[in-house]
């Protein structure tokens, strides 16, 4: 019999199958119809039908999360993606790409909160930063309540993301009203190799799957790419799936990160009800050089109300959830544990 460690290991793993990753997946089920119907619709065509809309991948193969859909608000296909947006019955409105959900109005708040002050809170007095994807501008308007940053960079690859977020999620794209950000649209991975070494005090990578357009953003040259445009003791915090479904992912960006950043690597957490299994995680690494205790934030946002007046209060983070973000299940601990070795 396995022990409980082991089988602790392997419990959450799971691995795309192979036909579900080349075959026909989108499927939707119409309202009221207790389910009894399904119909198959080919590959990149979204599953949004007025009924539920249901959020099928290979990267969680065998289970689908459904939202109630009110209305359909836009679709389009970019040059990049399928783009839609939906009023949902329970969550307000919904942004979708190639599928899958990026954001909801109801709980948009807490990866965007945690994605930024888990690293912002961790350094004293950060002046530039860089954002890798997060287009509807949510990642901005957090970043945005640090009265010490000079200069925000965004890189996002698809335009149509922004215009969408500004027309459909005023209150999510207005990070772009902040006159310290500059939007570059473009290739992420072309923009941080041209960034001269060590200009950022952090970058934030906002991606989506590490399928389709994200996917070189999991991948080791991006995070060395990443430290050399740090300075020494310089922050990165990049989005790193769930724990409940892509330990495999994780065990390799954990195993990558080791490599290259020689502050600190940790593994964060947190929950998003619309997020498939409903929670997702985050890399936290530092480079060389002052060093980085990023479970115990030294400039925490939450204790200064500044930026209430023109950001509003924040729904999602404070010091404690910072804290306890860091707080892993014992079987996603002995993963990323043993890449410390
Ligand atoms: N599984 C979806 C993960 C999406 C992460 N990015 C969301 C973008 C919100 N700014």
């Amino acid at each position: 019999m396995a022990d409980g460690a082991q089988f602790a290991t392997e419990l959450p793993v799971k691995r795309p199958r192979e036909e579900e990753l080349n075959g026909v997946v989108s499927v939707y089920m119409e309202a009221n119809n207790n389910g009894a119907s399904t119909v198959e619709l080919p590959d990149g065509i979204p599953s949004v039908i007025p009924g539920w809309f249901s959020e099928i991948s290979p990267m969680w193969p065998g289970e689908a999360h459904s939202l109630k859909v009110e209305k359909i608000l836009f679709q389009g296909k970019s040059d990049y993606q399928n783009v839609i947006v939906f009023q949902s019955a329970t969550y307000g409105k919904v942004l979708v790409l190639d599928g899958v959900i990026q954001l909801t109005e109801r709980d948009e708040c807490a990866y965007q909160e945690m994605i930024v002050h888990l690293p912002l809170s961790s350094i004293p007095n950060p002046r530039k930063v860089l954002v890798i994807g997060g287009g509807d501008g949510g990642v901005l308007r957090e970043v945005s309540r640090y009265a010490s940053v000079e200069k925000i960079d965004i890189c996002e690859i698809d335009k149509m993301v922004v215009d969408v977020s500004k027309q459909y999620f005023p209150n999510v794209a207005v990070g772009y009203d902040d006159p310290r950000v500059s939007l570059h649209i473009g290739d992420g991975v072309a923009f941080l190799k041209a960034v001269p070494e060590g200009t950022y005090d952090a970058v934030i990578v906002d991606s989506s799957d590490p399928i389709g357009p994200a996917q070189e953003l999991f991948e080791k040259p991006f995070f060395q790419s990443v430290a050399k445009a740090l300075r020494p003791g310089g922050v990165v915090c990049t989005q790193a799936e769930s724990i409940w479904l892509h330990m495999h992912i994780i065990e390799e960006i954990v195993s990558n990160c080791r490599q290259i950043f020689k502050g600190s690597v940790n593994y964060a957490w947190t929950t998003v009800p619309t997020y498939p299994s409903g929670v997702i995680g985050f890399m936290l690494c530092s480079t060389e050089g002052p060093p980085v205790d990023f479970k115990h934030p030294i400039n925490p946002i939450d204790a200064d109300d500044g930026h209430v007046k023109t950001n509003g209060p924040l729904k999602f983070y404070n010091s404690e959830i910072h804290s306890a973000a860091f707080c892993l299940p014992s079987f996603a601990r002995k993963v990323i544990d043993s890449k410390a070795k």
